[in-house]
């Protein structure tokens, strides 16, 4: 046993994980991270999804497209395979616990810590004065999603995991400072082929539904055409696949392209090869296309089904704001008694 999983020997097991409604779900989005989070909801453990919009709003969101997004989000996990009556489907904004145990973690968290995070880095740029307080003290927030359910396992993509050791050590300072075993040392699931799916267009950066280039990224609400045409036209070398996995190492497109490819088809990125080592892209580009139509368009055609009735989705997000709240609000209450509340 790791020394964290000593340590969280004495809590319930549970799986907590967001998705900022930030834009529409992209690729990255649901092979990093949805795909996995329906898996853990079949694994038996209590699961807690959530579209985080109140980090969606550190930087800026049109009120409109919000909505539309944290409906579309919610649309995208049921048509994933969420079951809204295994896990608990809700947006951040509607279980105030997450933003009061939020305040008590800024509080925790030092300036240093967030200062040194790559995501405030590469999102505020050299403009860090402009950038809202929210984005800097995001990483306090996230910890506060994560903790205030007391969860033990957060299903993330690689990007995450620096966020990850920062709820980790918010985690310890808090039960160092007030000299308790109240908080779980979070452990991080990053697994698979598609912990990091990079853009289309540049193999250094991630596929992200804020690049400015829609064609750096492959949407879930993209059609048949629109699929095959980033696939082909996106960015490669001239060689042709490799037999051997250690030969895509200094190659990050076509790595990237064999990685979507594997965990679109559950295998593993060197049974992609065993399969079509030897080609060109010219062939193995329309494979892939084919491959990705064939799994995303269903999912695409439910989540469009779903966004037919918003009414229902609301209904469905405030029933599992309500039962996240029952775990949710004695954490917090507790919280506020170890930190010495009058009338917590
Ligand atoms: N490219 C990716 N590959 C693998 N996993 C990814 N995730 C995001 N992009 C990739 C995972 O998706 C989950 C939700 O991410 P998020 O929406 O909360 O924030 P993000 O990581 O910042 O995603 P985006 O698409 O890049 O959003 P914007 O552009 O708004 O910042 C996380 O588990 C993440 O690891």
């Amino acid at each position: 046993m790791t020394d964290a999983a000593t340590a969280n020997a004495a809590f319930t097991p549970r799986v907590f994980s967001g998705i900022q409604p930030s834009g529409g779900l992209t690729l990255g989005n649901y092979l990093g991270a949805m795909k996995r989070f329906v898996e853990m909801q079949e694994t038996g453990i209590e699961t807690l999804y959530c579209m985080v919009d109140l980090h969606a709003i550190t930087v800026w969101q049109d009120p409109a497209a919000l909505t539309r997004n944290t409906r579309e989000l919610a649309a995208g996990f049921i048509a994933a395979g969420l079951d809204p009556a295994k896990s608990m489907l809700f947006n951040q904004s509607q279980v105030p616990e997450h933003a009061q145990l939020g305040w008590i973690f800024n509080c925790v968290a030092r300036m240093g810590w967030m200062g040194r995070m790559t995501q405030w880095k590469d999102k505020a740029g050299k403009h860090s004065e402009n950038a809202s307080l929210g984005l800097f003290g995001y990483p306090a927030l996230m910890a506060a999603d994560i903790l205030v359910y007391h969860t033990t396992q957060v299903p993330v993509g690689e990007d995450q995991k620096q966020h990850l050791e920062l709820t980790r050590d918010i985690a310890a300072k808090f039960n160092h400072d007030y000299g308790v075993e109240f908080f779980p040392i979070t452990e991080p699931v990053i697994e698979g082929a598609a912990t990091r799916v990079m853009s289309l267009r540049d193999g250094s950066k991630k596929m992200s539904k804020s690049d400015p280039s829609d064609m750096s990224r492959i949407n879930m609400t993209d059609d048949a055409d629109a699929i095959a045409k980033k696939i082909r036209k996106a960015r490669t070398d001239p060689d042709p696949l490799p037999e051997a996995l250690k030969d895509l190492d200094d190659r990050p497109e076509a790595r990237n392209l064999v990685n979507i490819y594997a965990a679109l088809a559950e295998i593993t990125p060197q049974a992609v090869l065993d399969e079509h080592g030897g080609a060109q892209f010219g062939a193995f580009k329309p494979a892939l296309a084919e491959l990705a139509v064939d799994k995303l368009g269903p999912i695409s055609a439910e989540m469009s089904r779903l966004m037919d009735d918003p009414a229902e989705i609301d209904r469905m997000l405030a029933d599992g704001a309500a039962r996240a709240r029952t775990i949710a609000a004695p954490i917090l209450k507790k919280t506020y008694e170890i930190v010495g509340m009058v009338g917590a």
